[in-house]
C-alpha cells in the first residue's frame, strides 16, 4: 500500500493514526478527509506535512469522496461523531455522518474495489453486569444503549451487508476506550485533567462504578495497521488491553498524580442510559495476527497524559470555557 485515505485523521485516534504510520512507514502518503467540526483540529497534524495533505470536507460529500477513493489503495475509516453526551443531545448529526457517511464511503470502496477498514467501538454490544465474567467477543450480540452507539452499530452492520452482498474488501475493528494525548476535552480522561488544570473538580457521573477498558491509543494505531495489513477480509476484530477500570478508581488516580487530594472531586448527575460496563476479549487479534498491547502499565500511561495536557496548554485552554457552559446547559 502505497497510498492511504485516512477519514477522521484530524481527531483525536485518526491523528494518532497519521502519527503512527509516519513513524513506521514513512514512505506512505496519506490524504485526510476531515471535516474538522469542533473535535477536528489541523493542529493534530503538525510537523506532518511530508506525505500528509488535509483535505477539509465530509464524508458524506459523494463527489469528493467518488474523487479521492479511487486515487488511494485504501481507506480508513475513523471519521465519526464520537461523543455520547453530544448524541443525547443532537442525535440526528450521529445518523447522518455515522450512518451516511460510512455508507457513501462503502458506495465509493464498492464502485472502485478498494480496501476498506472500518473503525468502531465495543459501545455497539450495549453493556455487561458488573459482575459478569464474560467479556465482549465478536460473536456478542449488538445491543446498543446510546444514540452514539445505535449509529455505530448500524454503520458496523452496513459495512457487513456490503462484505456479504457485493463482496467489499472490508474488515472491522471495535475497540474499547482509548486515552492519551490530543483526546478532546469533552471526553473523560482529559476533561478531569483539565478541571484540575483550571483549579475545578473533576466530575464523576452517578455512583461512579461504571467501568470502562482502557487502552493506550498507540495500541489502538498498532492493531488497526496490523488488521488492515494482516487481517482477513470481512473479519472483525475486537481490540482491548484488559484495561478494566471504574470511573472513580481512574479519577482517584488522576487526583494522586495531580497531587490533589483524594476528596477533590464531585458526583454530577448521571448520563441518560448509562452503560455500566463494557470489556473487550481480543484473543483473536493476539491469537490469528500476533497482537499484543505495548502500553500495558496505565499509571505511567495516565501520567504521560496528563503531562501531555500540561504542557499544551494552548492546545486547548481557548475551549475549556465553552466545553463546561456546554456540560453546564446540559443539566438545567
Ligand atoms: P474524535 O471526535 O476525536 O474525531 C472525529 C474526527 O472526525 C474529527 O476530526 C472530526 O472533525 C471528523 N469528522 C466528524 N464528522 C465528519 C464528517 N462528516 N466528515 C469528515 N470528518 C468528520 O473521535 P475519536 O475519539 O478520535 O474516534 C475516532 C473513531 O474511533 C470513531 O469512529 C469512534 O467511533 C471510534 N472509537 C473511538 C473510541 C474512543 O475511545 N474515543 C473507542 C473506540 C472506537
Ligand atoms: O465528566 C464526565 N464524568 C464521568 O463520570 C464524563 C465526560 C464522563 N464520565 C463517565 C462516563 C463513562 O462511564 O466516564 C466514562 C467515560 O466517558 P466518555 O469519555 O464520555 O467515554 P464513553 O462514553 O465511555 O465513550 C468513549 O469510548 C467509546 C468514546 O467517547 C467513544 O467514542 C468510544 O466509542
Amino acid at each position: 500500500m502505497k497510498r492511504l485515505l485516512v477519514t477522521g485523521g484530524a481527531g483525536f485516534i485518526g491523528s494518532n493514526f497519521v502519527r503512527y504510520v509516519t513513524t513506521i512507514e514513512p514512505d506512505i502518503y496519506i490524504t485526510v478527509l476531515d471535516k474538522l467540526t469542533y473535535a477536528g483540529n489541523r493542529e493534530n497534524l503538525a510537523n506532518l506535512t511530508q506525505n500528509v495533505e488535509l483535505v477539509i470536507g465530509d464524508i458524506c460529500d459523494v463527489s469528493l469522496v467518488e474523487k479521492l477513493v479511487p486515487v488511494n489503495d485504501a481507506v480508513i475509516h475513523f471519521a465519526a461523531e464520537s461523543h455520547n453526551d453530544q448524541s443525547l443531545d443532537n442525535p440526528s448529526l450521529f445518523v447522518q455522518t455515522n450512518i451516511i457517511g460510512t455508507y457513501t464511503l462503502i458506495e465509493a470502496c464498492r464502485k472502485f474495489n478498494t480496501r476498506y477498514h472500518h473503525v468502531s467501538t465495543d459501545e455497539v454490544y450495549g453493556e455487561l453486569a458488573l459482575d459478569d465474567p464474560k467479556k465482549f467477543t465478536p460473536e456478542s450480540p449488538y445491543n446498543p444503549s446510546s444514540p452514539y452507539a445505535a449509529t455505530k452499530a448500524g454503520s458496523d452492520l452496513l459495512v457487513k451487508a456490503w462484505v456479504r452482498s457485493f463482496g467489499l474488501h472490508a474488515t472491522i475493528s471495535n475497540c474499547s476506550n482509548n486515552y492519551g494525548p490530543y483526546q478532546h476535552i469533552e471526553k473523560f480522561i482529559p476533561r478531569q485533567i483539565t478541571n484540575i488544570l483550571c483549579g475545578t473538580k473533576p466530575k464523576l457521573y452517578g455512583n461512579g462504578k461504571n467501568v470502562r477498558d482502557w487502552i493506550h491509543v498507540d495500541d489502538h494505531s498498532s492493531a488497526v495497521w496490523l488488521i488492515l495489513t494482516q487481517g482477513k477480509i470481512g473479519e472483525t476484530y475486537l481490540i482491548g488491553a484488559n484495561g478494566e477500570k471504574d470511573n472513580k478508581a481512574v479519577i482517584d488516580l488522576i487526583l494522586e498524580l495531580m497531587n490533589q487530594p483524594n476528596d477533590a472531586y464531585e458526583y454530577v448527575t448521571d448520563r441518560l442510559g448509562h452503560d455500566l460496563r463494557y470489556a473487550i476479549d481480543a484473543t483473536k487479534l493476539e491469537q490469528e495476527l500476533g497482537w499484543q498491547p505495548k502500553f500495558t502499565d496505565f499509571r505511567k500511561g495516565l501520567f504521560e497524559t496528563i503531562m501531555w495536557y500540561r504542557e499544551n496548554q494552548q492546545w486547548w485552554l481557548r475551549e475549556k470555557e465553552a466545553v463546561e457552559r456546554e456540560y453546564m446547559n446540559r443539566k438545567k
